[in-house]
């Protein structure tokens, strides 16, 4: 026997019975949204739901330990992986010792359920507390990740898979691959040491907010007389923060995770990038392999050995691994000679030392693999209602990030029609590239400059310096969703804009 309840029934009954006190939407929801009712067996309480826990755990790096976050799924291990036809029915306790949000980045829920303060339906998770999520979910290689303060450069990150019938029936052995940059210096004096302290959360320029931390004192003073803000004048660097280490599941090349392979040595590489300010050159060395998905939506498979992967986009890699063989997948930070990597290795094949820098230093990521790419399921074939130009802008001094000239402290709402064909051009009028991340959303990439394509779809694209990419998606989910760059620090000083739009 089941019965119905509607899901903000069961948030309601879940914060009536969990000790630690469940947040429901707060603002707004009847007027966006109709969410669908959902059968639960009436044995299945709110509180006795599957946990996926945000916590502090160490790690080591460079020898020496680290205290980082990390999200551990009811099994025990860092993040999760779901059948297609499971619903993302969870618990997200907050263990943290201080509070949170996450985001279930490539996912499509409901709007109150996104995982995110900024558009005032959900507050944070305090310490202790946890919030219920429940939604259909999206297949592929996707991942979860603060979406509060700056926790996400404290590895507050965990991969999100979710196997469709064809992942089941591939047979390929799975290797997913979380890549991240990693300092031992608290992120706020990251954040200070690019803004001076003279900028605070999204943009805003003056206290309180959630940087609102005084900068140590190396960093206060006038701008041009910080020698870290100095350094960075004048040019257009390819990077923004120099980091102790990149880290692949947690681990760099002093002692890479090892994967012995297995049936025929079939592999399937799930390629996260959740590094908070550094895009990556994936290198699988002599080895040809196939793309097969872009932000976890397939794609016509495209050969090649070294692919761009920017802030947020994943890819997914198929390998056909020779008998015997080792196979390095290093990523190497754009710009500079820095790699992390995993090994994939036949069983019992020794495994040499690798070295953590690259003979030379890699260009910029590009839109090389971009433009190869063909959605396998692109949008229906449809006239455009509406068309919108945006404007990517900012410089590193002053570090100012905007979009449509506006930091999101002062945005101007980007306002649609639910039901409409959008497209947007993003215009990146900046000497650096961007990484544009749309929540609740999946865009198809329709126009690199001048050049038209139905190429990937995706949830994060990356946009060159100087660069114009098109992107084109059906209103089809109402709210209020972000639409930011994947930079962290970009996001931080105001890269960050909002779209909205209710049921006509
Ligand atoms: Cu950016």
């Amino acid at each position: 026997m089941s019965r119905l309840l509607s899901r903000r029934g069961l948030l309601a009954s879940a914060a009536a019975v969990c000790a630690g006190g469940i947040l429901a939407p707060r603002l707004g929801l009847g007027q966006l949204t109709d969410p669908p009712s959902l059968p639960i067996e009436p044995s299945l309480g709110p509180c006795t739901l599957p946990k996926l826990t945000v916590e502090r755990r160490m790690i080591e790096v460079n020898g020496k330990a680290a205290s980082v976050f990390g999200i551990t799924s009811p099994d025990g291990s860092s993040g999760l992986v779901l059948d297609a036809d499971q619903r993302f029915l969870f618990e997200l306790v907050n263990r943290s010792g201080e509070a949170t949000i996450v985001h279930w980045h490539g996912q499509t829920p409901p709007t109150d359920q996104d995982g995110v303060v900024e558009t005032g339906y959900e507050g944070p998770i305090e310490d202790g507390e946890s919030h219920v999520y429940d939604f259909a979910t999206r297949p592929g290689t996707h991942w979860m990740h603060s979406h509060f303060g700056l926790q996400e450069q404290s590895l507050l990150a965990a991969p999100l898979i979710i196997r469709s019938r064809e992942d089941l029936a591939l047979d390929a052995q799975e290797v997913t691959v979380l890549l991240h940059d990693f300092s031992f210096k608290d992120p706020t004096e990251l954040f200070h040491s690019l803004t001076g302290g003279t900028v605070m959360a999204h943009g805003a320029t003056s206290p309180p907010g959630i940087f609102s931390r005084p900068a140590p004192a190396s960093l206060t003073g006038n701008l041009t007389s910080n020698p870290a803000a100095l350094a960075l004048c004048g040019n257009a660097p390819l990077n923004t923060i120099d980091y102790d280490a990149y880290l692949a599941n947690d681990r760099t090349l002093d002692d890479p995770l090892v994967i012995r392979t297995e049936r025929g040595g079939r592999v399937r590489l799930r390629l996260i990038n959740g590094a908070s300010g550094t895009s990556f050159w994936i290198d699988l060395g002599m080895l040809q392999g196939e793309v097969i998905a872009a932000d976890g939506n397939p794609v016509k498979p495209v050969k090649g050995s070294r692919f761009p992967l920017a802030q947020g986009q994943r890819l997914d890699i198929l390998l056909d691994i020779p008998a015997g063989a080792v196979l390095p997948v290093l990523a190497q930070r754009e710009g500079e000679r820095e790699l992390t990597g995993i090994v994939l290795a036949a069983p019992g094949a020794p495994i040499a030392k690798i070295d953590k820098l690259a003979n030379e230093k890699a260009p910029p990521i590009d839109l090389s693999l971009e433009e190869k790419l063909e959605a396998l399921a692109p949008l229906p074939a449809r006239k455009p209602n509406t068309r919108r130009e945006i404007s990517l802008s900012g410089t590193m001094t002053p570090f100012a990030w905007t979009i449509n000239e506006r930091a999101w402290v002062e945005r101007k709402d980007i306002r649609m029609q639910h039901g409409q064909r959008v497209i947007m051009e993003l215009r990146n009028n900046s000497l650096m590239a961007h990484a544009m991340h749309l929540h609740g959303h999946c865009f198809q990439v329709v126009g690199l400059e001048d050049k038209s394509l139905s190429g990937a779809m995706r949830d994060t694209v990356l946009v060159p310096a100087l660069g114009t990419v098109t992107i084109a998606f059906d209103a089809d989910n109402v709210g209020r969703w972000l639409f930011h760059c994947h930079n962290l620090w970009h996001m931080a000083a105001g890269m960050m804009t909002q779209l909205v739009y209710k049921y006509a």
